[in-house]
């Protein structure tokens, strides 16, 4: 798939704002800090559409951001920060779950894991409430720079045998998988 065009279409800070309507979505969803910002600017080709930061645990939104003036990616916020309030930490939650129970058209999640960490307890608990849903997934295993060969193919075997999910590994310093992550999504679009 092409990137044409992408642009900031919406940023959303409680339940009552998020969209409502039949466009197609691509929900992007991941602990803090485990690369998300960075993986949405590679795919839409953007240096700093999405934010990134050093530091975790800022955004407490979802961004909505156009594609090719046909359908949306959605970043949520980032879960699992130690270092944020419980109430706020809360809030997170929340609003990942109404986000969850209200979309439409939502048409995949790629759910971000660190590739040196894996699935870790706080991906499970946000995991577990969406196999429910039947949504289709996408893991990506991320910063894969970070990790040898033979542990990231660990990794990624241990992802695939234990949730049965589909895991491509990305680096924004490799560059690899780009193509291959926008074809899953062009993929789940079609659908
Ligand atoms: N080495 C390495 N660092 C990365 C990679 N992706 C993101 N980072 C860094 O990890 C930090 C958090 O990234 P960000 O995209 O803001 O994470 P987010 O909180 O999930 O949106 C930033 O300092 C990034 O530069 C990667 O593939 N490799
Ligand atoms: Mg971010």
């Amino acid at each position: 798939m092409k990137i044409k065009t992408s642009a900031t279409a919406r940023t959303v800070f409680s339940e009552k704002e998020l969209m409502a309507d039949d466009s197609k979505k691509i929900a992007f969803i991941g602990r803090s800090n485990v690369g998300k910002s960075s993986l949405i600017n590679k795919l839409l080709n953007r240096k700093n559409l999405a934010r990134t930061s050093s530091k975790p645990g800022k955004t407490v939104s979802v961004n909505y951001y156009f594609i090719n003036e046909s359908f949306y990616f959605v970043d949520l916020p980032g879960y699992g920060y130690a270092k944020i309030s419980k109430k706020e930490s809360q809030r997170v939650k929340a609003l990942i779950s109404s986000f969850f129970s209200t979309v439409r058209n939502l048409k995949l999640i790629v759910i971000l894991i660190d590739s040196r960490r894996g699935f870790t307890d706080p991906d499970i608990e946000i995991l577990s409430q969406l196999l429910d849903k039947k949504f289709k997934m996408l893991t990506v295993l991320t910063k894969s720079d970070k990790i040898g060969t033979s542990g990231l193919l660990n990794q990624k075997t241990n992802l695939q045998n234990k949730f049965g999910l589909k895991v491509i590994s990305f680096s924004i310093k490799l560059n690899i998988n780009r193509e291959e992550i926008l074809d899953n999504i062009n993929e789940a679009l079609m659908e």
